[in-house]
């Protein structure tokens, strides 16, 4: 007769999860967060510091502070994470002028490898308990908040970039959850470990860290870069620097991230070193379907193809010379986006206002969308630097 076990040791549980590819784990329980979460949140809406995402309204952030929203028979909440740390992977500093991409989205799209493996771990538990298990796998669904769930379950602390840091991995990890509808045994908090440390805080370009654990969400790189669509706010482009999707630089700063050890994490190798820093002038060169064809089954397909080339004008305009006027102008002239070419507008203002004016006067005078002459008549009329 087969003998079921009623119930996983915490031990036991880490080791079926390293057998699904999950090394780090946290068990807490499923309970409501209650006021202390539903206040930052909505104190973060009314604040504005989450402008920018229409769906994050105060009725979905008072449902995800609590999981049994999604699941009524949620007893425990198993927190999982995935590392992402390659050293041996550097900026090839060749003469070739790159973007930066950040590291969560070099290799393959973390959604579906944390999926994949709860899925398997949730296999896993079903056979060590003999019985069907209720649970719901999430990552990012922003039903319930990833980061409140990790640090309620032991599996890393939040630092004042407002990541969760994971003893010897930083905050180069994403995250997961499995809902369950038994009972485990729950994981210690940790005790946030910043101090008076605010080298986040310092070295972010646009001011996005506005308070220690207070991020403003419309000045974020990140969100500037993957979320927003159409226009980037003139005035926040220069501080965008050399990043085409995503930023990592609240994190590289990180006293506790900078010394994460390296992982054999093969799924969050980029394909080609391109795939991690991109030549710019590739990504401006590229139609919709050689964008799909290069970073499909990525999560650089989340700033679509005209995103990503916005990104890319805005970060030639930052790093480059007048060696690539030719390039702008073809886009300013060319370019079947109306947004790419507004954006090229204003980067070749930024590399030389007083060469390229006569270039904006004849692209005025062929233009006809109305954001694209507003952003040239912006650029022809800035003062030389
Ligand atoms: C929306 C979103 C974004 C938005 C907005 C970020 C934001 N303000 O939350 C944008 C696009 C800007 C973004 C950027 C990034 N994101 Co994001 N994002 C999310 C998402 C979908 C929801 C986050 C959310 O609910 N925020 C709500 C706000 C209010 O939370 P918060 O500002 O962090 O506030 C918390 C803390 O500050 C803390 N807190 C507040 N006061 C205090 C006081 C003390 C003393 C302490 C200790 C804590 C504390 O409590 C608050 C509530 O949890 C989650 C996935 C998910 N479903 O949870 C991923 C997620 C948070 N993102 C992630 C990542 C990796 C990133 C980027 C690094 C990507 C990149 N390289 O560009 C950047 C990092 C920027 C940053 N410093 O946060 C990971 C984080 C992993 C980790 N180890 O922490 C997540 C969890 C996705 C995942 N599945 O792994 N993201």
């Amino acid at each position: 007769m087969r003998v079921i076990n009623r119930t996983i040791e915490r031990e036991r549980l880490s080791e079926l999860a390293e057998q699904a590819g999950l090394s780090i784990t946290g068990v807490g329980p499923a309970d409501s967060f209650g006021d202390g979460l539903a206040d930052v949140l909505v104190s973060r809406i009314r604040n504005g510091h989450l402008d920018g995402f229409p769906w994050f309204t105060e009725d979905r952030a008072l449902f995800s502070t609590d999981p049994r929203n999604l699941h009524p028979t949620a007893r425990s909440i198993i927190s999982v994470g995935v590392p992402y740390w390659m050293p041996d992977i550097q900026h090839p500093n060749d003469g070739v002028l790159r973007g930066r991409i950040s590291r969560y989205a070099w290799g393959r799209d973390y959604h579906k490898t944390i999926k994949q493996r709860m899925k398997h771990l949730h296999q896993l538990l079903e056979d060590e308990l003999g019985r069907s298990i209720e649970a719901r796998l999430l990552v990012d669904t922003a039903r319930v908040v990833d980061r409140a769930i990790a640090a309620r379950s032991g599996l890393g602390w939040y630092g004042k970039n407002t990541m969760i840091l994971v003893p010897r991995r930083g905050s180069w990890v994403m995250l997961g959850e499995l809902v369950v509808d038994f009972d485990l045994q729950h994981d210690i908090p940790l005790k946030p470990k910043c101090g008076q440390c605010t080298r986040c805080l310092d070295i972010c370009p646009t001011g996005a860290l506005v308070d220690d654990y207070t991020l403003h969400t419309p000045s974020c790189i990140s969100f500037l870069t993957i979320e927003l669509r159409g226009t980037i706010p003139r005035e926040i482009r220069e501080q965008m620097g050399d990043w085409v999707f995503g930023c990592d630089m609240c994190q590289e700063i990180c006293p506790y991230t900078n010394a994460a050890y390296a992982e054999d994490e093969p799924t969050f190798r980029p394909k080609s070193i391109d795939h991690a820093f991109p030549p710019l002038h590739w990504i401006i060169s590229m139609d919709e379907e050689e964008f799909r064809a290069e970073f499909s089954g990525t999560a650089v397909m989340r700033a679509k193809w005209e995103g990503m080339v916005r990104n890319a004008v805005v970060a030639l305009g930052n790093t480059g010379s007048p060696d690539d006027l030719d390039v702008l102008e073809r886009v300013l002239s060319t370019h079947s986006s109306p947004i790419v070419r507004g954006h090229a507008a204003w980067a070749s203002a930024r590399i030389d206002r007083d060469l390229v004016r006569p270039l904006l006067k004849r692209s005025h005078e062929r233009e006809t969308d109305p954001h694209v002459l507003e952003e040239i008549e912006t650029a022809i009329k800035a003062p030389s630097a």
